[in-house]
């Protein structure tokens, strides 16, 4: 398992916590997603054999927040 960091930005309430959780969490290969509202973070916790980094931008960028 492999651990990162996402920067988010957008993210406003814990509605937005939860849609980008949702988001990562929906892939296969993700195991842990948790958000940090104030530090605008994603801390995920992956199969680096299963999902890429790129994949888990493009879910959040298609839940409709922005990966720095
Ligand atoms: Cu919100």
């Amino acid at each position: 398992m492999a651990e990162a960091v996402l920067q988010v930005e957008g993210m406003s309430c814990n509605h937005c916590k939860m849609s980008v959780e949702k988001a990562l969490k929906g892939l296969a290969g993700v195991t842990a997603a948790a958000v940090d509202l104030a530090a605008k973070t994603a801390r995920v916790t992956y199969d680096p054999g299963k999902v890429t980094l790129e994949e888990m931008k493009r879910a959040i960028t298609g839940a409709g927040y922005e990966v720095k």
